[in-house]
């Protein structure tokens, strides 16, 4: 198959998503063309059958706001063109969705499937504003097969967005192997001191990811017992978390490292994973953490119980419980055993239930059908 693949270059987890099916689809023999403004973080371009085609987007002094949409979707036009694409797949609806579409009507009578991949904040927070909307939905209803990453995900656009054309579930999914790979790191231990326990928070800073919360709970267990807290990843939040690590005297004991491609790199070797997200459609870095055999505390929103189990590999609160999440933070750090086992739990679930290749073959069956093959009769999406 000849295939597009469409999503945001940056450090969020659609992103991630959509290099790592594009690696593993170019690895199994498809031709697939990766079409962003820049080179997406994870892809690593070392395979004949992966393409890179950036979009440039041309400053003119009319334009305030350059219409990157139109550039994407000429690319997309270009590179389905030239290349003779079966099927584009973009991931995150706003606005690859409505650009694909509108490269399937130019490229007519040549045929070009457009399958969609809703990843989260562009059905909560973006595509739900009342200026994405209309253009949203459009995108969705009109994609020739859509996909959502949880359950949780596809329930909130069909009732948010009132959408009611079939969305497939595909949960997201890691290549585990590549956490087997980092065992050896020492990873969070290289920045922790002896007989410190560490804790991990990946996130872009974003309001909906609620870092503040992570250093409250933080601080409730360091009075409890000695802790560090690592705090990966970068964005418009971090000023104000920096700001209130300086007002409580914990810059000593929690440290910043930015971006990083290779989360495992850190993950390996911590002893818990904070993620008190606002909505969560899925939770990636979460299962990236139970894929590292770290337990995770996290709230229970949107997909987040999806991925993490309450008891067994973590525990979930509600959004803004401080003390009840310090509290379960504590209960794991305070006992190596049952961390261990929930450790190991996290590692079993991320590796039979998160499966890179059974995501690869689920996503395989959305093209056939948005190529206009027969639904399978049972258990499919
Ligand atoms: O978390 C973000 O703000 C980035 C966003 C993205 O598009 O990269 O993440 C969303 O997609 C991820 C990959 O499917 C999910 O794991 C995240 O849960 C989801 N974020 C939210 O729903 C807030």
């Amino acid at each position: 198959m000849k295939i597009g693949i469409s999503c945001y270059p940056t450090w969020g987890g659609s992103g991630v998503v959509a290099s790592e099916l594009a690696m593993a689809l170019a690895g199994d023999g498809d031709e697939v063309h990766v079409i962003s403004y820049a080179l997406p973080s994870r892809i690593e371009l070392i395979h004949e059958n992966l393409f890179f085609h950036q979009v440039v987007v041309p400053h003119y002094p009319l334009f305030d706001y350059p219409p990157y949409s139109l550039a994407l979707a000429t690319t997309m036009v270009e590179v389905a063109r030239h290349h003779h694409l079966d099927l584009i797949h973009v991931h995150y609806a706003v606005p690859n969705a409505v650009s694909a579409v509108l490269a399937r009507q130019i490229l007519a009578p040549q045929p070009l499937k457009v399958v969609t991949t809703l990843h989260g904040t562009d059905i909560t927070l973006v595509g739900n504003d009342p200026n994405y909307l209309e253009t949203t939905r459009f995108g969705i209803v009109q994609s020739d097969a859509v996909t959502a990453v949880s359950g949780a995900l596809r329930r909130t656009t069909q009732e948010q967005l009132g959408i009611t054309s079939r969305i497939h579930v595909v949960p997201n999914f890691i290549d585990s192997s590549r956490y087997e790979l980092s065992r050896g790191l020492p990873g969070a231990r290289r920045w922790a001191r002896p007989g410190e326990r560490v804790m991990v928070h990946i996130s872009n800073f974003r309001p909906v990811k609620r870092v503040l919360d992570v250093v409250e709970v933080f601080l409730r267990v360091r009075q409890e017992i000695p802790c560090r807290l690592l705090l990966v990843g970068d964005g418009p939040d971090r000023p104000r978390v920096e700001r209130r690590c300086r007002e409580c005297d914990a810059c000593d004991s929690i440290t910043f490292i930015g971006n990083l491609p290779l989360v495992e790199e850190v993950l390996v070797g911590a002893d818990l994973f904070l993620l008190p997200s606002e909505t969560e459609s899925f939770g990636l870095a979460a299962l990236e953490a139970l894929s590292c055999k770290v337990p995770v505390v996290a709230t229970s929103v949107g997909g987040l119980p999806e991925v993490v189990e309450h008891g067994v590999n973590g525990f979930l609160h509600p959004v803004g419980d401080l003390d009840g999440m310090a509290a379960s933070a504590l209960e794991l750090l305070s006992d190596d055993a049952r961390r261990r086992r929930f450790g190991e739990a996290g590692r079993r679930a991320a590796v039979e239930r998160f499966d890179e290749a059974a995501a690869v073959a689920a996503y395989r069956e959305v093209y056939r059908l948005a190529l206009g093959g027969e639904a399978k009769a049972e258990g499919e999406g």
